[in-house]
């Protein structure tokens, strides 16, 4: 489950949050495949609640209905037709599955996909589910039937989030239903899934469910990444689900934001990955911010986000230049911050507006990190680098870095207050070299600035400090 099923020379995950299936398939054919993206994880492809109060807000879709492939993205043809041209583009397709619950307790009334429901008699015809595939009564034991104590793995994994209607997942017949679902997208040619809420669920559960779960079409395991919000400090751990996949590493953001925040030294990131107490590097998936931690849900913390796009740009080119964990990168769109439960770009009807483009830029309201310059070279960088370790690290003062990635790409970093205007080893063969942090290669031109690498490898390595983005990165495949 560990393997992410990268096609040949790609790594790396973007999270195109809220995207309409449609606009994803543009993206994989004009863009994601041409600069070397591994895969694509879509907002829940399955059914959801309509939420009118507060209006159709984001986390709707974190409350199934049904399996039906029927949300604000578009229904299953799009879908199909998705994960098609994107494989056609070489890039993998992995879903967002909810499988810990269905949709919150009380009410009554119809899916994304038209599909009846009743909160209150814990009735889905559309699976069908009904009161006895939940945890309800039975199974809980919290007294009021919600998780109240986080030190209680029985409370966290029997009882309802936040009010969200529990599934009885240690039952064969609901075990059953899920693993329908996720062998439905596998027919749908999907490679991988991030599952949500996972640690509210036994890592046993979960194991019964992927038993059921088919080889996927490109061959081999599912890539399977659960959410784990683990930031040390709590009963349940990141650790007891390494058996059935891989875990989202939430200490990485927390940690990248205190060292571009100028709040603990670059110096120490010498041994950066384990030693900070994060798991091995098979079995992370890392990330800067994702789409709850960016808007104070799912854990909150401080973590860096689109809206600081300077100390964002530099934390998420280090994840993307160092070889620790699989990367995945954010992709936000714009909102009122007062209404952090805002959903999508959306026209009248509330529709989802469709992503434009002008340039290399995103219209509409979608903010597209992945399609930062500073970001999307980085994804190269990595290509590039793959399978070298890091190599030459140097240090200077606490918030000065450079290393490289054997004889394959070279970064540095400054957040000092004055330049950094030093002669280091590179690792690079000689020649003239694009800083593709502050431009492009074209026409074998560079449209940036550039760095010099001597016979020997070394370079005078020059990084400004008060420009817009403090750090310099140079790879074999940005020369001149
Ligand atoms: C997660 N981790 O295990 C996510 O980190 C978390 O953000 C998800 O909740 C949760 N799983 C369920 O998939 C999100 C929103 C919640 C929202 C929930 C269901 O963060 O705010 O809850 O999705 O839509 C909302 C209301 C609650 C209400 C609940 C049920 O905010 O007040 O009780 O719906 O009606
Ligand atoms: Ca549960």
């Amino acid at each position: 489950y560990k393997d992410p099923h990268c096609t040949r020379g790609r790594d790396g995950v973007v999270h195109l949050f809220e995207w309409k299936w449609n606009d994803i398939a543009a993206e994989c054919k004009r863009f994601l495949g041409p600069y070397g993206f591994c895969a694509v994880q879509t907002s829940p492809a399955s059914e959801n609640r309509v939420v009118t109060s507060p209006s159709r807000p984001w986390w709707e879709r974190y409350q199934p209905i049904s399996y039906k492939i029927a949300t604000r993205s578009g229904n299953e043809d799009e879908f199909r037709n998705m994960v098609k041209t994107c494989a056609e583009s070489g890039v993998r397709i992995y879903v967002d599955v909810v499988i810990n619950h269905m949709c919150g307790g009380g009410g009554s009334g119809s899916g994304t996909g038209g599909t009846h429901f009743d909160a209150d008699t814990l009735s889905f015809p559309g699976v069908p589910y009904g009161s006895s595939d939940f945890n309800d009564g039975s199974n809980c034991h919290s007294g009021n039937g919600h998780i109240n104590n986080y030190n209680n793995p029985e409370e966290v994994r029997n009882c309802r989030l936040v009010n969200l209607l529990d599934l009885r997942l240690s039952k064969d017949y609901v075990r059953g239903k899920v693993a329908g679902y996720l062998n439905h997208l596998i027919d749908l040619g999907v490679a991988g899934f991030r599952v949500d809420a996972a640690k509210h669920m036994w890592p046993g559960d979960i194991k019964g469910i992927l038993d059921k779960v088919k080889d996927i079409q490109q061959g081999g395991r599912p890539f399977v990444y659960h959410e784990v919000i683990d930031m040390g400090g709590e009963a349940i751990k990141g650790s007891e689900y390494l058996d059935v996949g891989r875990v989202t590493n939430f200490k990485f953001g927390i940690e990248v934001a205190r060292l571009f925040k100028h709040q603990n030294a670059l110096k120490f990131l010498g041994n950066w990955g384990q030693a900070w107490g994060m798991e091995a590097t098979g079995d992370v998936v890392n990330f800067v911010d994702n789409h709850d931690n960016q808007r104070g849900h799912g854990g909150g913390g401080s973590v860096l986000t689109h809206w600081d796009p300077r100390p964002y740009k530099l934390a998420t080119a280090f994840m993307l230049a160092h070889p620790y964990g699989f990367p995945r990168v954010m992709s936000s769109y714009e909102y009122n911050r007062a209404n952090e439960w805002e959903g999508p770009p959306h026209n009248g009807d509330m529709s989802t507006k469709s992503v434009t483009i002008n340039g290399m830029i995103c219209g509409n309201g979608w903010a597209c990190e992945h399609r930062w310059r500073q970001i999307y070279n980085m994804v190269a960088f990595r290509n590039m680098a793959s399978g070298k370790p890091v190599s030459n690290w140097w240090s200077g003062a606490d918030y000065q870095i450079a290393f490289s990635r054997g004889d394959r790409a070279f970064i540095a970093f400054n957040l000092e207050g004055y330049d950094l205007d030093k002669t280091l080893q590179t690792g690079l063969p000689g020649g003239t070299y694009c800083d593709v942090i502050s431009g492009n290669l074209e026409n074998g031109k560079c449209t940036g600035g550039s760095v010099t690498v001597n016979g020997d490898g070394t370079a005078r390595v020059h990084v400004c400090n008060s420009c817009p983005d403090p750090m310099i990165a140079i790879h074999v495949g940005a020369k001149v």
